[in-house]
Formats: C-alpha cells, sequence, structure tokens
C-alpha cells in the first residue's frame, strides 16, 4: 500500500520580544487546524519557534536569556499544543530553546545544561523523538561589526544527540536544525539509518552580518542546500522558516517541501505566518537510493577518512 503522508510546513511571520508564549502557541495551534482541514498528518514549525530569534542581542544576565527557554515540554504554555495535537489527530516537528535543569533527565554536572532542540510527537501528543543542534554558527562574544549579533555559539552547547532517526507516520523520520541544513554530514548520517523525511526549521537573516553577500543569494543558498540533501539522499526535506521583519532583522521565508528528486513541490508565498501542505509519498525516494544513490553499492568509505579525521582546511604546502 503507498505511503502518502500529507505534511504541513507551517511558517512563522514575526515573534516580538514582548509576545508571551500563550499568544506564540495559539498561532501555532491555529496553523495545525488549519493543518487538519488540509488533511495533514504532521506540521513542521521553524526553529526557536515559541520565542523572537534571541541570538542576534548580546545578553548579560543569565535571567534574561533563559527567559527565552523552556524548562519541560510540554510545560503549563505549551500543554494547548499538544492538546490540539491529540485532539485533531495530527503530529508535529517544533524547534525550541531546551533548559536541562541539574538532576533532570540528561543533566550532567551541576549546572544547567542548554539547546537549541527539536522534537517530534505523535498524533497522540507523544514526544517521539529528539534532537539537539548540532551545527551552531555565529560566535560566542560581541562583535560591534555586526549589524546584528548570532551568539548561538555562546547560548548553547553542541547537540550530544547525534542525527537520530525514528520509525513513526508510517515512515523513518529525521531532523535538523536551521544552519544544519547547509552541511552534507547532516542528511548522509541520516542517509545511513534509512531515513525517508527529514524535517527542519530556520531562522536565517537576510542580511549575511559576517560578510557582504546579495540578498538574492541567501534564498538561493537556503534552497540550495535542501535541494541537494533530498536528491543525495533521495528524501523528503520539509524545511519551516521564521520570516520576516523582527526586531528590526528581515529573516528570509521560503519554507518549502523538496521531493527526494530535489525538486521544491510545495513553497510559501509570503513572510507571514503560513501553511504549505504536501502529499509525500515514502516510497518515491527508492529508487534513487537503489540506483544512483545506492549506498551499499557505490560509496568507497576507504577514500572518505578525511571526513572524520580532519575538521578544517588544510592545503598542500
Ligand atoms: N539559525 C541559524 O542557524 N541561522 C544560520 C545563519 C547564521 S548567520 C551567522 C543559517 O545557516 O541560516
Amino acid at each position: 500500500m503507498a505511503r502518502i503522508l500529507t505534511v504541513g510546513a507551517a511558517q512563522l511571520g514575526p515573534i516580538a520580544r514582548s509576545d508571551s508564549r500563550a499568544a506564540v502557541v495559539a498561532r501555532l495551534v491555529a496553523l495545525l487546524e488549519q493543518a487538519a482541514a488540509k488533511g495533514c498528518k504532521l506540521v513542521v514549525y521553524p526553529e526557536l519557534a515559541l520565542t523572537t530569534f534571541f541570538p542576534r542581542w548580546y545578553l548579560e544576565d543569565q535571567a534574561q536569556v533563559d527567559a527565552f527557554f523552556e524548562p519541560e515540554m510540554p510545560g503549563p504554555e505549551t500543554r494547548p499544543l499538544f492538546d490540539a495535537a491529540r485532539r485533531l489527530g495530527i503530529g508535529f516537528q517544533l524547534g525550541y530553546a531546551e533548559l536541562v535543569a541539574p538532576g533532570a533527565e540528561g543533566a550532567s554536572g551541576a549546572g544547567p545544561r542548554r539547546f537549541n532542540t527539536a522534537i517530534l510527537v505523535d498524533g497522540a501528543g507523544r514526544i517521539v523523538g529528539k534532537y539537539r543542534k548540532v551545527h551552531l554558527p555565529g560566535h560566542a562574544e560581541y562583535e560591534p561589526q555586526r549589524p546584528f549579533q548570532h551568539l548561538e555559539k555562546r547560548y548553547f552547547e553542541v547537540g550530544d544527540l547525534g542525527f537520530p532517526v525514528f520509525r513513526a507516520f508510517d515512515g523513518v523520520m529525521g531532523m535538523c536544525i536551521c544552519n544544519d541544513r547547509r552541511w552534507p554530514e547532516t542528511y548522509r548520517v541520516m542517509g545511513l539509518q534509512g531515513v525517508e523525511l527529514v524535517m527542519l526549521g530556520y531562522n536565517t537573516p537576510l542580511v549575511n552580518g559576517a560578510a557582504p553577500e546579495p540578498a538574492h543569494l541567501r534564498m538561493f543558498h537556503n534552497h540550495l542546500s535542501m535541494q541537494a540533501g533530498a536528491y543525495q539522499n533521495g528524501i523528503w526535506v520539509v524545511g519551516a522558516a521564521k520570516a520576516g521583519l523582527e526586531e528590526g532583522v528581515e529573516h528570509i521565508a521560503g519554507t518549502c517541501i523538496v521531493a527526494p528528486t530535489g525538486e521544491i513541490v510545495a513553497q510559501a508565498h509570503g513572510t507571514g505566518d503560513e501553511l504549505v501542505v504536501a502529499d509525500c509519498d515514502l516510497d518515491l525516494g527508492r529508487y534513487i537510493r537503489d540506483t544512483t544513490f545506492n549506498f551499499a553499492r557505490h560509496r568507497r568509505i576507504e577514500h572518505y577518512t578525511l571526513i572524520t579525521e580532519r575538521t578544517g582546511e588544510i592545503a598542500p604546502p
């Protein structure tokens, strides 16, 4: 029987720093209800979907930073989203800032741990998978030359879960977060575990704060990365943007659903809250993974050792 999974990519427009969790969760629930009306079984939300993209600010007061984090999931403010999922029978992927308190499950050492996290929740409202962002872009200290900061390396630890995949939604599901989508290793590590659909959320400023770059390239590279990851692994890739002018910083939109052929089959039109839907045939990538990208048949791992032995480039003398 065909495995058609109807998926919604839920783009979010700007979230102000002053917006309450309750207001944001109400927007997420409204998108979930739209998705249900369109027959979706799974909805993908952006990275750090519950708050404004706070790494744009250098904050010295840890209490101010921690106000953007979730110490429990679901907590009192996010529970309505889980309740809606159960009521509607729809799962979701949600990005948020995760605070692991000392003594909590997954804690290590005396201090709290902080991750840029995504969870996969099934149609019964149960968490069935978790991923913590591995590729943290930006910097750890204040950089005055930037038009705005990108302090992910300050506020988050590198994820400690690798790139796990999960049997759910009648398929093999994986997650990554924003900058991860630009790295071929992200998709390949999941591809080697048989992933069929990768979900990701992103917050990408229109301006590259670290180097001059024409604005049109930001969208080109966004889609190029997801399309390449999809095709080279024969998988679906669902990318949901936080878009629009948020606290003075314009973020690219371009929420999309990419087929295993590398083609974009659905894409957002605007820069606000918007649901993008596609019927994803989870068997479509099979012919790609059996032919051109038949890993077992064609990969030559004896020639790939540098990939794990060396991090940065070293040119010959
Ligand atoms: N959130 C995130 O990972 N954004 C990055 C832009 C980083 S610019 C320092 C991205 O790759 O889209």
